[in-house]
Order: structure tokens, then C-alpha cells, then sequence
């Protein structure tokens, strides 16, 4: 993997078929590689965290023989540099204990032993062998055993069958529709490789916003193609289906659950599915949100919809996951809509159900607290689901490293069963014997050569696969491993690269929505700030205001008991906490109260002087990452260097755009100035509130705000 001695041809003859259309960028380009020490090659980000380059002598031996214990050998043969490996396919004590994706590595000086009672076992022990030879761990007395946390760790595309990608930012949907079943892309194979070295076992191939046509035959023989190609990397294929299908598909008069013709329908089509792809893991489904079809249009509940597709699936050990991301307008709170909805429903689904729950109450913002629904449930399978895409986090134009996020959701305690309760032990513990245990995260992969766009954005990718194996793992851990991998840097531009990851999520946090402000979204695409959004006739819960509530007394949701009461979802000691003001954590206050703007925060500040604060320390934070990205310069490629590079300076111009938009618009209300050690805003807010800016949900804006 080191890099820095390799000529890369390609770049070279880049940068010669430019000598004739641009000396000037010839001349960057030579200056670029003689910064970077003259044979730093450039990389267009396609090999991921992958990126070995062949040594092809390994001694592996096997003796069974399947397509994954093939890849497995491959994959050693031509990448590890050590003593001779034997894998094993074995059932003894061990084994069996660590389950069929868990593995043993044993090494010592005659060579390295790993086992595994089951081929996805063996494939996974390979990875992380390389994995740990790629970061640099000495691997020659290992005795590892590995099992993970979670049964499923699916990724969900929201890709539709048009190869838009919703809320994607890394071009078009990797499926090509068109060309399937005859051609097989090699990037399908290049797909499932990445996923399977993080452990990720399972995809669900299309938009939860799911067009009946994906069940048609002509789909379904397209989707074999896919799931043949990724059987053999462990990696089961999952739909996305709409529940109106029986009546929109199968051209029944209804789609009622109960319905005998119905469930006849469902059973047929699932039989069909099977006949083409007998390893099919089952249906995800969106229904009753956001306008799409559900149960209750038929007057039947979550759990009669959940259970006819389960009664389905369930002779095929097929499973439905679905979605409790409900709400609707009206009175009533929309943090605490899934909840209610859900908990009368609690043991009433059937064992191959699961209910996938997003990681906070709203939807994916920077910050949120833990869904309630995560330590309510005592008969019901619930899975966290986790947005790798950053919808709300500035596209693939800002720089957040998502495992902090996921990991302050996953290790929140819910005290569901006293202290210790946290998310991933009541996720990734069975409630009973047979229950589901599932983690799911909506993918940030597209066409993109890098696959994500942003080229920190793989480390999200990355991040969500080693949590989903192992939630115990730190963002930092996580963070050293994927820089190892992704980077060839010394040790101390690797640590500074680890600050801008561990840092960056917060910061986006700062000049987003600090202090437990959520929701100030742009109108639709949800790139830029619009506190101020207010369209007529346009659903009161889609609009900022109904989330910041600013008037001229304070600002903030009061979700207290005295308020919307959805303090009252949370367990004690939680809820007594979250429901003073004074005990209240502060970065969660706007989200659970509506504050005086001369409330004292506990830096001694007012609440308007803390938010002005946090705002300028968010830009601060983001000017920092670019000086520190221009230091590692000389450990860059300069392909990636300058990708960071342009998109840092987005994310720095987009930073200072949203401190002035919401600072100006709250102002208003706050009618107090804004701390005079802080920088002055650049913008007039009646210029920030005329600017639209013009994009469609699934398309990254190449340079943010600029009139
Ligand atoms: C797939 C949010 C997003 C939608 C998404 C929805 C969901 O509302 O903005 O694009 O739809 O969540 O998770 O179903």
C-alpha cells in the first residue's frame, strides 16, 4: 500500500494529453507533484479504503470449495504480505459460539489460522486480517475472536428505478436498469468487495419511496443479476416495496391487508421472488408517511400490514423491517408521533418483523436526541436506522464525520431496564430467542469514480459498517483505521487529518443548528439555512418555524411537561432532566424548551450571546480544517488534495452563511446585537432571504450560496 513510489501512468498521461489544451494547468500539475515529492500519485478515490496493491504471492490454503471461500483466497493470495494462511470451515466449540459470520485468527512463526463455521465467517476474518496488516498492527501472534453485534447490517439505497437517487449526492444510482440482466457493470463486484471488507451483509436496492414496478418479473429478473453477483460476497438483497402494489401492480381492486386476494397476492409475489433469488432477505417498507400508502387507509393498523407481508416471507426466512418514520400535521407534536403510534402495538407483530426506527424523534438532523422508541418496546424487535447520506449535513460538499453521531445515539442510555440501558444494547440484545437484531444506513453511494462524492464521505461508509459490526468501537478507532487505509501519511498528518474528522461534526452542529435547534432547512433540497421559510398553504411541520418557534420573548420547541410533553416518552431519570430548563443538557435546550433570550447559559452568557457564540465557533472550526488540510499537502495525492481542498472552501463559505442567515433572522426577534468580538456578518439578510437556490433533492449544488 505505500504508495509514494508507484508513477501513477494514468495521471502522467493526464497531465500529457493537457500539455496541448493548457500549459498553465500542466504547470499547476508539475508544480502540485513536485510539492508532493514528485511521486505522491493521484487517485481518483475508486479503490476506497482498499487499496493494496498486489504482492500475488501469498501461500493460502483451503480445502473446501465455495465462491466465497474463493474470494477469500484470492484476496490473500494476492494481498498478504505474511506466513502461509489456512482457513478452516469448522464446527467445533468455538466456532459455533462466534456463529456463522464470526471468525477466529490464530497466528504464530509456522503461520495464520482462520476459522469460521461459515463462509462469511472466513471472508470476514480475511478482511480484517488485511485490515490490520494495512494499519500497521503486528500479526505475528494473533488470537482474535470475532462475532458481530448486529444479525443484519443492511445498507438502504433510496435509489429510484429513473437512477435518480434521493437525497443523493454522488451522482446517479449505481443500478443500471436499463442494462440489467444482460450487462453486470464490474462496479457491482467493486460494490460488494467494500461492503464485505466492513462486514455489511445485506442491501436493500431501491428508494423506501418505492414504485411498484420494482416487484414486476422484468425487475425482479434484473435484481437476480444484482444478487447473483453479490451472493458470493455474503451480501443478501432486500426491496423497498409499496404497499398499495397488489392493487397498483397486480391490478386488484384494493391492497386492504386483510384482504383474502390480497394476501394471496403477497404470498405469490414473494414465492416468485424466491424462484429467482432463493437467498432473499425480505421487505423494508414506508408506509403510511409522507403521503405513501399504508394499512391504514384500509382502516388496519402498523402491525396488520407488518404481519401479512411477514406471514409472506416468513416459509423463505424472509423478514420485514418496517419503518415507524410516521407523522402527520395536526396538533400534536411531531417528536412524539412514532411513539404514540407504535408503543398500543408493542408484541402484536409477528417474530420475522422488526421495526426500524431512525436514530432521533424527527428526522436525521445534525443533532437530535434518541429516538424514545428506542427503550419503550418490550415484545418488538426495533432497529436503528442511520442516515449515511448527508441530507441534512450539507451534502457531499461539507466535511462531518458521521460515527461521532451515531455513536452519541448508540451509547445514549435509555434506562429502560435501569441503568446501562443504552441503544445498542437494547438494538443489538435479542428481546426474545428468535428476535431480529438489525442496523440499518441510508447509503451515500452513487456513480460518483469515488463512490461518495466527497472523499471524506467513504470514511461514513466505512464508519457504518465497523459500527454495525461492532458498536463498541470509538469514532476515533474507526477514524485511525479508515485514514490508515484511505491515506499513506505520517503519523502526525494522520492525527491532524483525525481532528478535522473527530471535530467536524460538531462544527457542523455550530453553524448549523446549535444548542438543540433543528429543522432550519432550506425548503425541499434541505441544503442551506431558511429559518424564515414560510409557504402558503405548505405543511405547518415542513416549515422552520413550527421547529425554532422564535418570537420576541425567547426561541426553542417547549417539549417540556408543561409543553408538548414529550419529555413524558423518555424513562427517569431522563425525563425529570430533560424537562427543567436548569438541568436540561444544553445542546439538546432548543430542542426540548423555548428559552428567554436572557436566559443564563452556564458559560455565564446570555442565550442570545451563547448562540452567537456557537455559530462563530462553528465557522472558526471549519477555517481551522482548511489550515490544517493545506499542511498535509505534501502527504496528498494531489487529486484528493484538491477535492478536499475546493469542497473545505464551500464548506467555509456555506459555515459563514449560515451563522449570518440565522443570526440576522433571530436577531430580529432577540433585538440584541450580536457580541462585538465576534466577525460582523457578510451578508444582508434581505439578500440571504431573495436567494433560491436552484437544485433538484438529488443533485449536490457545485458551489453553495453565491448570488
Ligand atoms: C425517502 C425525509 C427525507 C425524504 C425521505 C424521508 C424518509 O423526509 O427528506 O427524502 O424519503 O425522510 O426517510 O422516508
Amino acid at each position: 500500500m505505500n504508495q509514494t513510489s508507484v508513477v501513477n501512468i494514468k495521471f502522467l498521461c493526464k497531465a500529457v494529453g493537457c500539455i496541448g489544451a493548457s500549459v498553465k494547468r500542466v504547470g499547476l500539475i508539475c508544480f502540485l507533484l513536485l510539492c508532493n515529492g514528485a511521486y505522491v500519485c493521484a487517485e481518483d478515490g475508486s479503490r476506497a479504503w482498499l487499496r493494496i496493491d498486489s504482492v500475488g504471492k501469498a501461500e493460502v490454503t483451503c480445502h473446501r470449495k465455495s465462491a466465497t471461500l474463493s474470494i477469500a483466497r484470492t484476496e490473500l493470495t494476492k494481498f498478504w504480505k505474511g506466513k502461509p494462511v489456512v482457513l478452516q470451515l469448522l464446527s467445533n466449540k468455538v466456532t459455533r459460539s462466534l456463529g456463522s459470520d464470526g471468525y477466529a485468527i490464530f497466528s504464530d512463526e509456522k503461520g495464520v489460522k482462520i476459522s469460521s463455521c461459515g463462509v462469511r465467517g472466513i471472508l470476514y476474518g480475511t478482511y480484517h486480517l488485511l485490515r490490520l496488516q494495512e494499519t500497521g498492527i503486528d500479526c505475528s501472534a494473533l488470537s482474535i475472536k470475532e462475532k458481530p453485534a448486529y444479525q443484519y447490517r443492511l445498507l438502504n439505497h433510496w435509489d429510484n428505478l429513473d437512477r435518480t437517487v434521493e437525497r443523493g449526492y454522488a451522482g446517479r444510482s449505481l443500478w443500471n436498469w436499463d442494462e440489467l440482466p444482460e450487462v453486470c457493470s464490474p462496479r457491482y463486484q467493486a460494490y460488494a468487495r467494500l461492503n464485505a471488507s466492513v462486514g455489511i451483509n445485506g442491501v436493500v436496492l431501491n428508494n423506501v419511496n418505492a414504485s411498484p414496478q420494482i416487484l414486476s418479473s422484468e425487475y425482479l429478473a434484473k435484481i437476480k443479476a444484482l444478487a447473483d453477483v453479490f451472493r458470493s460476497y455474503g451480501i443478501q438483497v432486500f426491496l423497498s416495496v409499496n404497499f398499495s402494489s397488489p392493487a397498483a401492480l397486480g391490478g386488484l381492486s384494493t391492497s386492504d391487508p386483510l384482504d383474502e386476494e390480497v394476501r394471496r397476492w403477497w404470498k405469490d409475489k414473494v414465492q416468485e421472488i424466491y424462484r429467482f433469488i432463493p437467498d432473499f432477505g425480505g421487505f423494508l417498507v414506508k408506509a403510511n408517511s409522507e403521503g405513501l400508502p399504508g394499512p391504514q387507509d384500509f382502516g388496519r393498523t402498523h402491525a396488520d400490514g407488518a404481519n401479512m407481508l411477514a406471514d409472506a416471507l416468513e416459509p423463505f426466512g424472509g423478514i420485514v423491517m418496517w419503518r415507524a418514520f410516521v407523522y402527520n400535521p395536526g396538533d400534536e407534536d411531531r417528536a412524539k408521533q412514532a411513539y404514540q403510534e407504535f408503543m398500543p402495538f408493542d408484541g402484536a407483530f409477528r417474530k420475522n418483523v422488526v421495526i426500524q426506527v431512525k436514530n432521533g424523534p424527527v428526522d436525521f438532523q445534525p443533532r437530535e436526541p434518541f429516538s424514545p422508541l428506542f427503550g419503550a418496546m418490550r415484545q418488538t424487535a426495533v432497529m436503528p436506522e442511520f442516515q449515511i447520506t448527508q441530507e441534512y449535513l450539507g451534502f457531499s460538499n461539507h466535511l462531518a464525520y458521521l460515527a461521532s453521531l451515531w455513536k452519541e445515539c448508540l451509547d445514549a442510555d435509555t434506562y429502560r431496564d435501569g441503568k446501562g440501558s443504552t441503544v445498542m444494547r437494547m438494538t443489538a440484545t435479542p428481546l426474545f430467542p428468535e428476535a431480529i437484531t438489525a442496523i440499518a444506513g441510508v447509503a451515500n453511494i452513487g456513480t460518483d469514480a469515488n463512490w461518495c462524492g466527497h472523499p471524506f464521505a467513504q470514511a461514513n461508509w466505512y464508519a457504518f459498517g465497523r459500527l454495525a459490526w461492532n458498536p463498541h468501537l470509538t469514532s476515533g478507532e474507526i477514524a485511525e483505521e479508515w485514514i490508515r487505509l484511505t491515506f499513506d501519511m505520517p503519523q502526525e498528518a494522520e492525527q491532524s487529518v483525525k481532528e478535522i474528522m473527530l471535530e467536524s461534526r460538531e462544527a457542523v452542529v455550530s453553524y448549523m443548528m446549535p444548542l438543540g435547534l433543528h429543522h432550519l432547512f432550506a425548503w425541499g433540497h434541505h441544503y442551506g439555512p431558511e429559518p424564515w421559510c414560510a409557504i402558503l398553504g405548505a405543511r405547518p411541520d415542513w416549515m422552520p418555524s413550527y421547529y425554532h418557534k422564535a418570537d420576541t420573548f425567547g426561541i426553542g420547541f417547549d417539549r417540556s411537561r408543561t409543553g408538548s410533553n414529550a419529555v413524558m416518552q423518555y424513562h427517569e431519570p431522563l425525563c425529570t432532566l430533560y424537562n427543567s430548563m436548569d438541568s436540561c443538557p444544553e445542546e439538546l435546550l432548543l430542542w426540548f424548551h423555548h428559552v428567554p433570550w436572557q436566559h443564563k447559559m452556564r458559560s455565564g452568557r446570555t442565550l442570545w450571546e451563547e448562540l452567537c457564540y456557537k455559530y462563530d465557533e462553528g465557522v472558526q472550526h471549519v477555517k481551522a480544517f482548511q489550515r490544517k488540510w493545506d499542511e498535509v499537502l505534501p502527504h496528498v495525492d494531489a487529486e484528493r488534495f484538491r477535492d478536499v481542498q475546493k469542497r473545505l472552501k464551500i464548506q467555509v463559505r456555506d459555515a459563514v452563511w449560515w451563522k449570518d442567515a440565522c443570526l440576522l433572522y433571530f436577531q430580529q426577534y432577540a433585538r440584541l446585537p450580536i457580541p462585538y468580538e465576534l466577525e460582523r456578518p457578510q451578508h444582508n439578510l434581505e439578500d440571504m432571504m431573495d436567494f433560491k437556490l436552484n437544485i433538484t433533492n438529488f443533485e449536490c449544488p457545485p458551489y453553495g450560496f453565491s448570488r
